[in-house]
């Protein structure tokens, strides 16, 4: 089987894009691949944070992954700091990154502008040497990736190509590995379009865990009425009806494209209503979407014990194939091998 991984960052709440961005189409992977779903706290720590916050949306995020569906018998479920290997690798790439590329990189000059250079520690330049580290410890041939992590990929298959020409084939045989490539090069898995939510109240920037304003997004765990109470005063514009190919109504497109992805209903369909009607429409589909998924929620962050478990079995089955791959790096790097 090929294989997949993916991660969510415990930054907040996770929101409804997080959730049709990327653990929805996790349940699918599960099946086609031999997958590794992991929540990168190791990630959410680049930028100021609250430990004590952390450490409740580390468990709260494996709960909701377990919640939508992702199925521990059939992927491994893992928490990215209980394997030492993403930090450990992450070292040896950083070796064969040049500076320039991550200066380059578009989130990194985003969030430090926003941040101011003097309050932006060394990790958030880094970030996208552990993100290959997180993907190229598993061997992995598919990652599935949004717009805004492309680049972020793109490194990973780059430094990966160049460990490869700097320490592979004949060079790692003579050091007495197996020679060929130290690591698989991996495809990005582009998600099926309409999968990029954009605010509640802005329908041209995404829906975000770091806005400043809940308004601007539905987290899943959102009782009923606050989904109720969003979806009504959502921004919406002046036009009749509902059009999902008018540039000039991003708002409309985006709210038509969530309500057809969560329910069995095309974009085509709501074409003749009003707004009012549509959102009324809208909040039930959400409610009825998401309350089976905070049913169970509810039910395993009340057991941790389970939860301990899952992540426990996950971690493990992980560090297999992480630590198989940096013993390899090492070699082929030159490391000399303990006793
Ligand atoms: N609005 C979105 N629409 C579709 N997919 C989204 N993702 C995030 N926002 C949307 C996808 O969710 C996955 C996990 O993202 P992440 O936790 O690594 O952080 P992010 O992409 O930076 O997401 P956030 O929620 O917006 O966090 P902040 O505010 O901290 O930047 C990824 O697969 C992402 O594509």
């Amino acid at each position: 089987k090929k294989r997949v991984v993916s991660g969510v960052q415990p930054t907040g709440s996770i929101h409804l894009g997080n959730y049709l961005g990327a653990i929805k189409n996790w349940i699918s992977l599960q099946d086609k691949y031999e997958a590794l779903f992991f929540i990168v706290d190791l990630h959410a720590i680049t930028l100021p944070y609250d430990p004590q916050e952390l450490l409740k949306a580390t468990r709260d995020t494996a709960a909701i992954y377990l919640a939508c569906g992702v199925d521990p018998s059939k992927a491994s479920v893992f928490v990215q700091s209980h394997v030492r290997a993403h930090v450990e690798l992450m070292w040896l790439l950083s070796a064969a990154t040049p500076i320039g590329r991550l200066n380059r990189m578009i989130q990194f000059k985003e969030k430090s502008r926003k941040a101011g250079d003097e309050n932006v520690g060394v990790a958030l330049l880094t970030y996208p040497v552990l993100m290959a580290s997180d993907i190229l410890l598993y061997q992995s041939d598919f990652v599935p990736v949004g717009e805004d992590q492309k680049q972020h990929l793109e490194l990973t298959r780059d430094v990966a190509g160049s460990v490869n020409s700097l320490y592979g084939g004949r060079k790692w045989k003579k050091l007495g590995g197996r020679g060929g490539a130290i690591f698989k090069v991996p495809e990005p898995l582009i998600p099926p379009t309409g999968a990029r939510v954009m605010s509640l109240t802005d329908g041209l920037s995404k829906m975000s865990k770091s806005a400043p304003s809940d308004q601007s997004r539905i987290n899943l765990l959102d009782p009923k009425d606050v989904i109720a109470n969003k979806i009504k005063r959502c921004k919406t514009d002046s036009f009749p009806g509902m059009e999902f190919d008018n540039p000039e109504r991003p708002e409309c497109n985006n709210l038509l494209s969530v309500y057809q992805l969560i329910s069995e209903k095309t974009k085509e369909e709501c074409q003749d209503m009003n707004w009012g009607t549509f959102k009324s429409l809208l909040a039930d589909a959400l409610i009825d979407h998401l309350h089976p998924i905070q049913d169970r929620y509810e039910a395993i962050i009340s057991d941790p014990t389970y939860l301990d478990e899952v992540l426990e079995e996950g971690a493990t089955k992980a560090a297999e194939i992480a630590d198989a791959t940096v013993s390899n790096v090492k070699q082929a790097m030159g490391l000399l091998r303990r006793r």
